[in-house]
């Protein structure tokens, strides 16, 4: 993350096996997850939360990278 935020290239964070854990114990996470990119330039404030086990957040996080690659000209 310090040489994206260095070369600003920008990114987002993606908390994944998001069924790991206790609800509130993920609640903690995504609050500290934010407070610590909050301060980093190139990091998308948003996180994604995603399992691959109950398939959570698999959808957004699609979304988000077909948004990213249809806004950014990489699509073609
Ligand atoms: N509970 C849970 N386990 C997962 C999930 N995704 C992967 N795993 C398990 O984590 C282990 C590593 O799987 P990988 O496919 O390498 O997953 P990864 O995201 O690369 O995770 P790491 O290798 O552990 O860094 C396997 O035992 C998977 O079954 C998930 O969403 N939930
Ligand atoms: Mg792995």
């Amino acid at each position: 993350m310090n040489e994206l935020d260095k070369s600003a290239v920008s990114y987002q964070v993606v908390l994944t096996k998001g069924d790991k854990l206790l609800a509130r114990d993920l609640d903690k996470i995504i609050a500290a997850t934010k407070a610590a990119i909050a301060k980093r330039p190139a990091a998308h404030p948003e996180l994604i939360v995603t399992s691959s086990e109950t398939k959570f957040g698999i959808d957004t996080l699609r979304a988000e990278i077909e948004r990213i690659v249809s806004t950014s000209g990489m699509a073609g």
